[in-house]
């Protein structure tokens, strides 16, 4: 599996490899994963796209988070990502959720302490394409974050209200929904040292279930 890597190559903080990492662990499936910078993009040309995920299996090359938990699902049934098909279309909306409104949300909390964990050759890239996406420099769209917390602590809401009634979003046990997110949350706490939840949030005692799931693989993950 291509993971996206920091310039120290043991740091891996991309939201969507680390729905793929929770999910092939939840398979029980080994993986050797190949550090990836967002410049290496011919290293992955393979794939017919440059963006990481990408997995290779057999020879089978699968890209796209998505596409991979589908993949994994169709391949290896047991134990099941997704509890079957209604399961499956709801951790898609989860899925167009976390892209859609949490990335976003998420994005301007950490955007600067990224530039600063990723490796040298990727920073010119990196300030050109998401300055050009956010029309400000990555330090302007940082400022002020401690007043914009309370906001972004709103967005939550709906997963608190499902935790209050179930330990996982999957239910009594974890699906790929609980990847989704706690695959998302695993970008600030590995990029950044910014909380971006509360200590007494229920979000967080959540996130600390999933961080010691498959032997601590959360837990365990370097950190900036
Ligand atoms: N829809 C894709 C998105 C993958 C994606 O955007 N990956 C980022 C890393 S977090 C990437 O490869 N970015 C390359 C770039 O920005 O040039 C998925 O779910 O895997």
């Amino acid at each position: 599996m291509h993971d996206l890597a920091g310039a120290d190559p043991e740091l891996r903080f991309s939201p969507y490899c680390w729905r793929t990492r929770f999910a092939l662990a939840h398979k029980g499936m080994p993986v050797e994963t190949i550090p990836w910078r967002f410049t290496d993009k011919p290293e992955i040309a393979f794939s017919g796209q440059d963006r990481v995920p990408v997995i290779k299996d057999g020879d089978r090359v699968v890209s796209d988070s998505w596409a991979i938990a589908e993949y994994l699902e169709d391949q290896c049934p047991m134990p099941s990502l997704f509890g079957g098909a209604g399961g499956r279309a709801h951790a898609r909306f989860i899925n167009a959720w976390a892209d859609s409104v949490l990335l976003g949300a998420i994005a301007p909390f950490i955007i600067r302490d990224l530039f600063d964990v990723i490796a040298e050759k990727d920073r010119a890239y990196f300030r050109q394409s998401r300055e050009a996406r956010f029309r400000r420099t990555l330090e302007e769209v940082q400022e002020g974050r401690e007043a914009r917390l309370p906001a972004f602590r709103e967005i939550l809401t709906p997963v608190r209200l499902t935790l209050r009634r179930q330990e996982w979003l999957g239910g009594a046990a974890p699906s790929y929904a609980d990847f989704i997110l706690g695959g998302t949350l695993m970008w600030p706490r590995c990029a950044s040292r910014f909380a971006l939840l509360a200590a007494d949030d229920p979000v967080t005692a959540w996130m600390e279930r999933l961080l010691d799931l498959y032997g601590g693989l959360g837990r365990n993950a370097r950190t900036a």
